[in-house]
This record gives structure tokens, sequence and C-alpha cells, in this order.
């Protein structure tokens, strides 16, 4: 049987067990691996001062991860520049935050080169390699230049933009062309899909047959495969020691009020001023309703050293500020802003205490946190969950209300509607979310990913 080589900017830690400690994409990595065995590659995540290759082994349950350093040049232009400062943004439809440099470009490419040259010696022939995420795109490519003839596949995490916009990108035909080196392309939703074979096609002259792209020479099969969290862990973590004392904890500290519950990452992709502005808009509108809710909305900083990032923290506290400056009343903050990370246990029961979950990203490639949240709810009790149309997530849980999150009304009047929500109907919508969180969970997943690549030597 193959193993499986997984490639990922950042390698968890083994974790030897299920403590809850990890997010479900590294467990899900993590199970696949146990079962295939293999290897998982990428990053330490630590500078060098020169590379050297030099790959640091350590044993996990079944397989080994191997980490390499980098150096500080790139950091710089491969994780903080072309990463993060060109790719997220233009990819979330930011071309406004999108800084084009060849400088990070060219980091981009010489990152990816380093990681190729570093982890070919370490690949058998039978072995199927996973190469994740847009940290990576060109690294498929690279391990075919140094005659990598094994099944490689990819997938992206993050939505795959229109052509108009790719077409803005200096390297937009060359990274493409890149691509064109995977047996299999996952996506998580048909729509990011679309936009990726619109621009092949259109573009750069690939030919589309249902599932399959004819490109470069190659046939590639293309997946639109949506992600999906631990579910059964999730539900587990909910009704642990830990969550049921969080939610007694913060239902106590509600003393009656509603709580609405944002959980992100300090990221413009993910409409926090938009959502502020929202709530701001239903204090307004629904002056009696006011004292009867507040928000909690928990958003550890990412990504400090780029600029944009350091922009949004300042305008976000600048807004919570004001807002709460402007409402507030002796005995109520209208919005509890807290910027730290928490145990995925403790998460659980700040989601279980919420009646409403608010998840307006403006673009994101799937958003897990809405499918957290559902998992948390009491089946006989469950919040209300508020979901953006254009997070990939809407796809799967149609029930949910959907907003648009640039339209501070449509919030507004979505929290109004969940507020007032019957019982029954809850229970309606959430059973409906609940069955496809349960049923599409990352195992199945990554099962759907693994066979199709497997498939694939088949027909090849
Ligand atoms: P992210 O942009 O990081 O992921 P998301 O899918 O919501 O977004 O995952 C965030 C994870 O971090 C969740 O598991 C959440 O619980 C955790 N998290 C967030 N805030 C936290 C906090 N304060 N404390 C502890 N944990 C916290 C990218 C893409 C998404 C895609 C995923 C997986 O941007 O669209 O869903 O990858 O493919």
């Amino acid at each position: 049987m193959s193993r499986l080589i997984v490639i990922s900017n950042r390698v968890s830690a083994p974790s030897g067990s299920h403590s809850g400690a990890q997010g479900g994409l590294a467990v899900a990595l993590e199970a696949a691996l146990r079962e295939m065995g293999g290897i998982w590659f990428g990053w330490s995540g630590e500078q060098t001062d020169v590379f050297t290759g030099h790959v640091n082994l350590t044993r996990g349950e079944g397989y080994m991860t191997a980490t390499v350093g980098l150096e500080e040049q790139d950091i710089e232009e491969y994780y903080n520049g072309y990463a993060n400062r060109t790719l997220w943004p233009l990819f979330h439809y930011r071309i406004d935050l999108a800084e084009y440099e060849r400088g990070f470009a060219d980091g981009y490419h010489r990152a990816n080169l380093r990681f190729a040259e570093t982890v070919f010696p370490l690949i058998e022939p039978d072995d199927m390699v996973w190469v994740q995420d847009y940290h990576m795109i060109p690294l498929g490519a690279e391990l075919r230049r140094r005659r990598c003839a094994n099944r490689i596949g990819f997938f992206l995490h993050i939505p795959w933009p229109p052509r108009r916009l790719l077409s803005t990108l200096p390297e937009a035909h060359a990274l493409v062309e890149t691509m064109f080196a995977y047996d299999v392309i996952g996506f998580h939703t048909q729509e990011w899909l679309d936009s990726f074979c619109e621009f092949a096609a259109a573009e750069m002259g690939a030919t589309i047959e249902g599932d399959t792209m004819l490109a470069g020479g190659r046939r590639i099969r293309l997946l639109a495969d949506p992600i999906g969290i631990d579910a059964k862990e999730f539900i587990a973590l909910a009704g642990s020691p830990r969550a049921r004392l969080t939610h007694r904890q913060m239902i106590d500290s509600a003393v009656g009020r509603n709580m609405i519950v944002g959980v992100d990452r300090l990221d413009y992709s993910k409409g926090l001023e938009e959502r502020f502005l929202g709530y701001e808009r239903f204090l307004s509108e629904h002056p009696e309703e006011r004292k009867e809710l507040f928000l909690l909305q928990i958003a550890p900083p990412s990504r400090g050293s780029v600029e944009s990032y350091q922009r949004i923290r300042t305008t976000l506290e600048g807004l919570a500020g004001r807002i709460n400056g402007a409402h507030a009343d002796l005995d109520w903050t209208p919005i509890r802003y807290v910027n730290q990370g928490y145990p995925r246990d403790v998460l659980a029961g700040v989601y279980r205490a919420a009646k409403i979950g608010l998840v307006t990203p403006l673009r994101d490639g799937m958003n897990l946190v809405a499918k957290e949240y559902v998992a948390a709810q009491d089946p006989e009790d469950p919040g209300v969950l508020i979901l953006s149309r254009f997070a990939g997530a809407a796809v799967q849980l149609p029930e949910a209300i959907l907003v648009n999150p640039h339209s501070a009304e449509e919030v507004s009047d979505a929290i109004f509607q969940a507020l007032r929500m019957p019982r029954a109907e809850r229970i309606r919508r959430w059973r409906a979310m609940m069955d496809n969180i349960t049923g599409k969970d990352v195992i199945w997943w990554r099962r759907r990913f693994t066979d199709a690549l497997m498939e694939e030597a088949m027909a090849g």
C-alpha cells in the first residue's frame, strides 16, 4: 500500500493523543498518516542563518514529521511576502491590499524550490504526495522537474479568485502553469473550482471534460471537496468537564442576557469591522432590545508582522471603543472584545452558551467556526447560526440565516430574526445543518481526496 507524504507550510507536532488541543485539519491529516504511514513535511517555523536543507525528523504514531528551517530572506519574501501580502489578499478578492513585488515572487519560488529539493529524497516510488494550500502552489511542478513520477495532489484551503482579479497578478500565468503538474486538484466549493477552470481555459488553453482538465500535456482530475470538522470529537468536547464549566461561567456572566459570539483570527477577510457595524446598527434600530444582549468577539491576532494586520487591529480597537462608548451603560457593555486564543474545549463551552453564532467573513474558503458553533449546540435548545453568503460553508449550511456581510441592515435584521426564532424552527434548522456536519466530516473530506488520488493512479 502507498504511503502518504503530506506537505504543508507548517507541520503540527505529533499529538500522540486526542486531547483536543489541535484543530480538525491537523487531526484529519494525522489520522490519514497513521492509517497509511508516511511523512508530514513542512517549514519548522524557525529561522536559520544559512539554508542547509537539514531535516529535523520526529517520530509520530505510525508516521514521521520532517521539518526544515528557512533563512530570514525566505521568511520575509515567501511567507510574510508572497503568501500573506500577495496571494492571501488577492485570493480573498482584496486587490486593494495585495502587494505585487518581484522580490516576493522570487522568494516564493526559491522557498518552494528548497522545499522540493529537501523533500524529494524522502519520497519513495509508490508514495502518494498531497500538497496543501496557497503557500505551496508551485511545489508539485518543482518535484516534477526533479523527475518525481509519483501521484501528486493539491488542495487549496482558500477561495480561488475570479479570472479578472487573478489577471492582476503579474505571475498569474506562470503560477497557474505550475498547477498543471498535479494529478488531482481540490477546492472547497464548485464556485472556486469553476473560477480556476475559467482562468485555465480562457487564458491558457486548457480543456475541461467533466471533472477532468487537459492542460500542459497532462490530465488533471478536479474535485470540489468541502472540508469538515472532526464532528465526533467536537461533540465530545462540548460535553467535556471544561466545556461545561465554561458554559456555566458564561451563562452566569451574561446575567440573563443573550450572548452573540464571534470567533475568528484577526484577519480582514473575516469581516470583523463590518460585523461590528452591523451589530451597532441593530443597537440603534432596536433600542428596546439593546440591553437584552451583548456581543462577545474573540479574535486572536495573527500575522502581526504584516502591516495590514496591524492596521485592522487598531481599527477594531477603535471601533469597539467607539461603539461601547456610545452605547454602554453602568451595568452593560455592548461588545466584549477579547484578543486571545482559547483551548478547543473552552471554545466549545463558549459556543454552546451563545444564543447566536455570528460568522460573517467577507470571503472565506470554507469557515470551520460556523460548523464548530453548530456542533457545540444543545440539541434540545440550539442557538441560531448567522452565516455570510460568501463563506464556502454557506453552500452546505443553507439552513443558517444567510446574510450579505457588507450590509449592516441585513446583519441587523438577521440578529432580530434570530432572537425571535421559535424553538421548533431553531431545532429544525439545527438538525439539518448537523446532519451535514456529521455526515461530511473531516475524515470524509480527506478520504474523498486520497481516494481520488488513488483512482488517478489506477487510471494512469
Ligand atoms: P482559517 O482562516 O484559519 O482557515 P477557519 O476555517 O474558521 O479559518 O478555522 C479557524 C480555526 O481556528 C477554527 O478551528 C477555530 O476554532 C480556531 N480558532 C479561531 N479563533 C480561535 C481562538 N480564539 N482560540 C482558539 N481557536 C480559535 C483556513 C481558511 C478557511 C478554511 C480552513 C480549513 O481560511 O476558509 O475553512 O483553512 O480549510
